[in-house]
């Protein structure tokens, strides 16, 4: 063992509270329905190819002062990158850039005398450090999930300088780790806010239909500070439902509210409700659904009733763009063509996606799946990346708990049996069930085989009894030849479980014709004889209860490599990258229209 001096101990305890200090805060609910003034707009920016910046201290952004001062940097007057979006669809030298980029811009604010000031970013992809008028204030990891900092005391009214060192270069302790099906954007994705707010605010509020009671709504709301005995208020308007409460020591109120006319939150009837969360000095609004989810059997309910599942994913991307998705506008062309598509559920692959898909999905009657990127190839034996995936899934559950449409927690996507995986996992859903355990626990599993002795298709991973639903990827017909026909292939996978195919497909190049039982035609045809043919297996799936073809549209991928069929696009896209639908979408919007 290591023997550390008194010196050393100090030392150590110095460093690791800087650490503490710097590191972002995760966010307050609902910053959507704050006081926010953003800083959305065009940034300057450096590229920082060799990591240079920080030890320069570029974020100073100096300017000589004496006749012997000279800075080989100066922000303005150089590159000028978007935010939100990513740096890779902005400049055609940028599309395959992995590295550190810097972004700064100025601001002026209104400091309200006794209110506080944070920081907000939506996404910053995938790591940063924020720094304010020359100092290092905040640091976060995960390229997701929002993060906030408070900057009451070190913002000035006028001319703040704010940089921030933004890095996505691809890491093995990362997550996603080194390779993904997807493109890796780099940059601030997501909405950037100055959010305002009252000396003690709320905080944070968790309000959803009781688990299995339809008539009680259970309602939580804490204040930034720990403050005994302050009033709360909690109404709903429209149900005639309101509560004063009184907060304990840490500062929280609990309650629930009993009321038989609640109309419950379904894709048919997306109702939400205004909520009203008020305290001596604060108050924020939301419209919140109430529904309730379970599992009985093989059986997924919504209200009370058996659901088929009618699912689609799609990447935070938009194709035509060839960039992040970002604004309200993406999310309504993304889910306007899930919903043509006739389905009631969105799995959003492989990440946390922006607020305006998660909101505008609520909104639209879409159920979602939301999982962090646990995608192949992680460092599972990494207690640091534990960490991490820790911390991405609290930042992610915080952000979406009142969003009645959110039924899945994804806890990971084609992972493989072994003692540090399982650890890690169970890490994962014990953070997600510390915030909320009303929600179905379910991950994607690639593990299915066909059992040439029983004739049937089966998975051995043990894993799956501890989650609610299970759900399997399985591109019969593309990765894996049929050993027997669709008709005959019988499945007994997770018996006495839920069972989601959560992912099927095939490639097909746009407009390419070709010979429908030939792989690699890559045409429409073949990829509609794929869909008939998944669909048929589909049949003999017995406890099937709900279907995700891969994928909405064709994404970007660095590794789709061949030359004329792909050219860097996944093209297992239902509809293509310039937004036209193939064959095969027609195949399974039928199949939608008939469940
Ligand atoms: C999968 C992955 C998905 C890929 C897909 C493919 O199993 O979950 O992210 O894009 O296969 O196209 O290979």
């Amino acid at each position: 063992m290591i023997k550390l001096s008194k010196f050393h101990l100090l030392l150590f305890l110095f460093f690791s509270l800087f650490a503490a200090d710097t590191m972002a805060q995760q966010t307050m609910t609902n910053v959507y329905g704050r006081h926010v003034q953003s800083l959305n707009g065009k940034w300057d920016a450096i590229v920082d190819q060799y990591d240079q910046g920080r030890k320069n201290k570029i974020y100073l952004n100096k300017s000589p002062e004496n006749k012997t001062d000279f800075y080989e940097y100066a922000f303005e007057h150089g590159l000028r990158l978007n935010v939100p979006s990513d740096w890779n669809s902005q400049r055609s030298e940028l599309k395959y850039y992995e590295g550190t980029m810097w972004y700064a811009r100025k601001f002026d604010t209104v400091k309200a005398r006794d209110g506080r000031l944070f920081l907000y970013f939506a996404a910053v992809s995938y790591r940063c450090r924020i720094y304010l008028n020359g100092k290092e204030i905040a640091q976060h990891e995960g390229g997701f999930t929002p993060f906030q900092v408070e900057i009451t005391d070190a913002v000035n009214e006028k001319d703040n300088f704010l940089a921030i060192e933004v890095n996505n270069t691809r890491q093995i302790d990362a997550i996603p780790a080194m390779a993904f099906d997807w493109w890796n954007y780099g940059g601030i994705t997501r909405d950037v806010f100055l959010v305002s707010t009252p000396k003690v605010f709320i905080d944070d509020y968790f309000i959803q239909l009781d688990k299995t009671k339809t008539d009680k709504i259970n309602a939580s709301v804490k204040l930034s500070d720990k403050l005994a005995n302050a009033s709360v208020t909690i109404e709903i308007p429209e149900l005639q439902l309101k509560q004063t409460l009184k907060t304990d020591a840490r500062g929280e109120v609990k309650t629930t509210f009993t009321s038989a006319k609640i109309k419950p939150w379904s894709p048919s009837s997306p109702k939400r409700y205004s909520v009203k969360v008020s305290s001596e000095t604060d108050q924020i609004e939301e419209e919140i659904g109430f529904r309730n989810v379970w599992v009985k059997g093989q059986d997924i309910y919504l209200n009370g009733q058996p659901i088929f599942l009618k699912s689609i994913s799609f990447h935070e991307e938009i194709p035509q763009r060839r960039g992040r998705a970002f604004s309200q506008a993406d999310a309504v062309m993304l889910l306007s063509e899930a919903k043509a598509l006739g389905c009631n559920m969105i799995r959003l692959a492989h990440y946390p996606q922006n607020e305006y898909i998660v909101r505008t999905a609520e909104k639209m009657g879409f159920l979602l799946w939301e999982e962090i990127p646990i995608w192949q190839g992680i460092d599972f034996e990494n207690e640091k990346t534990k960490e991490k995936a820790g911390n991405m899934m609290r930042e992610m559950v915080l952000r979406d708990k009142n969003r009645c449409a959110l039924t899945f927690w994804g806890v990971a996507n084609e992972t493989q049996p072994s003692a540090a995986r399982n650890a890690f996992i169970r890490h994962l859903i014990a953070t997600c069930k510390s915030v909320d355990t009303t929600r179905l626990m379910t991950a994607a599993f690639d593990l299915v085989r066909f059992n040439r002795e029983t004739q049937t298709f089966v998975m051995d991973d043990p894993f799956v009894k501890e989650l609610d639903v299970v759900a399997v990827n399985k591109y019969m017909g593309w990765y894996h030849p049929w050993p027997v026909s669709p008709d005959k292939a019988i499945w007994d996978v997770a018996k006495g479980q839920p069972l989601i195919i959560s992912e099927f497909g095939g490639e097909a190049l746009y407009g390419k014709t070709g010979d429908a039982d030939v792989v690699s035609s890559w045409s429409e045809d073949y990829q509609a004889t794929l869909y008939n043919d998944n669909l048929e297996m589909f049949k003999h799936i017995p406890n099937l209860r709900g279907t995700s073809p891969w994928v909405l549209f064709d994404f970007r991928s660095p590794f789709r490599f061949h030359p004329t069929n792909q050219e860097g696009w996944n093209r297992k896209g239902l509809v293509s990258d310039q937004g036209y639908r193939k064959k095969a979408w027609f195949i399974m919007k039928e199949y939608y229209d008939k469940k």
